[in-house]
């Protein structure tokens, strides 16, 4: 893995890259499979699909617990993934990293650990118009278990956020501001290190869901001073079932565990339990060790590319795609100035879900549906949108193909 690629990806680059991704080369219904629903899930390299056959065929072992070398071997491996994580995101310590299932149990965490004991009747937590059902239903359960409100800071017809309106939404009530950092719809980026310099001005903690924005952007938790910060390793090249929180130190400190089990104690009597340091107070129970030791080698594969060059060629994609989408006539939600390479969009009156048949008809896995994200289709009138989303290992080709079916799409619905 010490490739290093320039800023663009040269064709030869993109051949090389490609190959490194097995499932690129699988056919679906006799045709080269079309992957373009990165959004939901990314594909693994070769090499993250190695880590895990080399950590069950080698040293597959519990960790934290065992004095042989096995266990050893497995613990060393799992605190090393903290440890690179850290420094991926540049936070200033690897026990400011715990290990969760994902995006949506780091939100969960929050909520329950920090929100919970803390919140009263009638304060209020902030979120925006676009945010995906993981950002918006942990914070109202966590309305309903403390009489807390919900506030939504709304969007433009761009699919932006009004940035007067959250400020206007912000006051000293505010307690929690939970943000995408890009809309997993949309593709919108929010210009999040300002609006959580705004909500710190209230005095509210924020918490950044950064799930599709760390496979596209670099992300300095440091930089943005955001409070927390979430990722799911899946839609980073890595293992499902593992994600990321982050958060400043004197909060997780101060915050209640999560959960009670093993690992995450020092000691238990039935009288009293002493719970352990960070960041093991938040990892009851085995975690998933083998999905950290895949999250390690899926962060160094994205080094070994660069951000510059995957941030080049996906925005090459975006507009080219873009293009395409207006010369076929189709409706475009989410236009932000300021987008990632996700591109939603209707064909006509045409249901998503019949266009996203047809396109799997022809090998071209999009998603369709409300992207979980059932608010945010209300405020753009549609019940649900073709969704689009390119990684680095696309190609202009790719999207020829997708955009040669709209045509056949529409004879099919004349
Ligand atoms: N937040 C955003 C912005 C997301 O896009 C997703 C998943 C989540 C949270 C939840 O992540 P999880 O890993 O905990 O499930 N988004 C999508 C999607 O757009 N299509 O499938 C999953």
């Amino acid at each position: 893995m010490d490739k290093h690629f320039g800023k663009v990806f040269s064709p030869s680059d993109l051949r090389e890259i490609r190959n490194d991704f097995p499932i690129l080369k699988v056919k679906i219904k006799h045709r080269p499979l079309v992957y373009l629903d990165n959004a939901a899930t990314s594909q693994k390299p070769q090499c993250v699909i190695d880590a895990l056959d080399r950590y069950y065929s080698h040293y597959n072992s519990n960790v934290h617990r065992g004095l042989h070398e096995l266990s050893e071997l497995a613990t060393t491996a799992y605190e090393q993934s903290r440890q690179r994580v850290a420094h991926f995101l540049k936070a200033k310590e690897s026990c400011q990293i715990i290990f969760v299932k994902g995006t949506t149990e780091a939100i969960n965490l929050v909520a329950q650990s920090y929100g919970r004991p803390l919140l009263k009747k009638d304060d209020e937590i902030l979120i925006t118009a676009l945010e995906h059902h993981s950002n918006i239903v942990p914070w109202q359960v966590l309305c309903e278990q403390t009489g807390a409100k919900l506030r939504v800071a709304p969007i433009n017809l761009q699919g932006e956020v009004i940035q007067e309106e959250y400020e206007a939404c912000l006051s000293e009530k505010t307690k929690i501001v939970a943000l995408a950092h890009i809309s997993n719809a949309l593709g919108t980026i929010l210009p999040i290190k300002a609006m959580i310099a705004k909500a710190r001005a209230v005095g509210a903690i924020t918490l950044i869901d950064g799930a599709q924005a760390i496979p596209h952007l670099r992300v300095d938790v440091q930089d943005l001073d955001c409070d927390f910060y979430a990722f799911s390793a899946h839609k980073v090249y890595g293992p499902t079932g593992i994600g990321v929180l982050y958060g400043k130190k004197e909060l997780l400190e101060a915050m209640p565990p999560y959960q009670g089990g093993g690992e995450m104690i020092q000691s238990v009597s039935f009288e009293k339990t002493v719970y352990q340091n960070l960041p093991h107070k938040f990892e009851a129970g085995t975690p998933h060790i083998e999905g950290a030791i895949g999250l390690h080698v899926a962060l160094d594969y994205l080094h070994s590319l660069g951000y510059e060059g995957i941030a080049h060629q996906e925005h090459e994609l975006l507009l080219y795609a873009t293009e395409l989408a207006h010369k076929h006539h189709l409706r475009i939600i989410g236009e932000a100035k300021e987008k990632t390479s996700i591109l939603s969009f209707m064909v006509d009156n045409i249901h998503a879900h019949d266009v996203g048949t047809i396109l799997n008809h022809y090998g071209i896995a999009v998603r369709v549906g409300h992207h979980c994200a059932m608010p945010l289709m209300e405020f753009f009138k549609v019940p649900s949108t073709v969704r689009a989303s390119f990684a680095f290992y696309n190609t202009q080709d790719e999207i020829d193909a997708l955009f040669e079916v709209i045509p056949k799409v529409r004879e099919v619905f004349q």
